[in-house]
């Protein structure tokens, strides 16, 4: 397992389509393997593929806030079956955006089903943080960030923010 650097807006990798996985053979595992040791050490709740460069749609995803509760989901080409009609709101970040937060809409209830570590298929329901935390992970396999889902002049202030603090890291190096 390794440790993978993730990259930052506005980097163009984040916002590429990713292609799905043909099988969930070694690679893909060995992938899973290193989204999740990459995703534990930053720390965050979940990664996707493309915010360690790689164009394939895998996700990660635990919510455990403690080692010794971790309970994984690895998903490989996660297809949202159903989602319910009410929504919620939570705080969001993204490991890619760091430092930055806003509050996101979305539905409160999804059913998703995934091939799981094995290539097996599954299928899923989640509600609250879970629910929200697949739904921000699959929105990376589509090149889209959870500032794509708030107002422009919020999006605009963050953006700013980070290319501010880019710019200033680039200055130090
Ligand atoms: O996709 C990512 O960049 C990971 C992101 C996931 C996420 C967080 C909040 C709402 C929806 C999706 C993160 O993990 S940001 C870091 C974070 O939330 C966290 C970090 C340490 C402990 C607990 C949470
Ligand atoms: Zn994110």
């Amino acid at each position: 397992m390794a440790i993978r650097p993730i990259l930052h807006a506005p980097d163009p990798r984040l916002k590429v389509k990713a292609a799905p996985v043909a099988l969930v053979d070694e690679s893909v595992r060995q992938l899973m393997d290193d989204m999740l040791e990459t995703m534990y050490a930053a720390p965050g709740i979940g990664l996707a593929a493309p915010q360690i460069g790689v164009a394939s749609r895998v996700i990660v995803v635990d919510l455990a806030e403690e080692e010794s509760q971790r309970q994984p989901l690895r998903m490989a080409n996660p297809e949202i079956i159903s989602v319910s009609e009410d929504s919620q709101i939570f705080e969001e970040g993204c490991l890619s955006l760091p430092d930055q937060y806003a509050e996101v809409e979305r539905p409160a209830k999804i059913r998703v089903r995934y091939l799981d570590y094995a290539g097996t298929a599954q299928e899923i329901e989640a509600s609250g943080l879970l629910a929200t935390c697949i739904l921000h992970e699959m929105d990376h396999l589509d090149g889209v960030l959870f500032v794509d889902h708030i107002s422009t002049l919020k999006r605009s202030i963050i953006l700013r923010k980070l290319m501010k603090r880019k710019k200033g890291l680039a200055e130090v190096a």
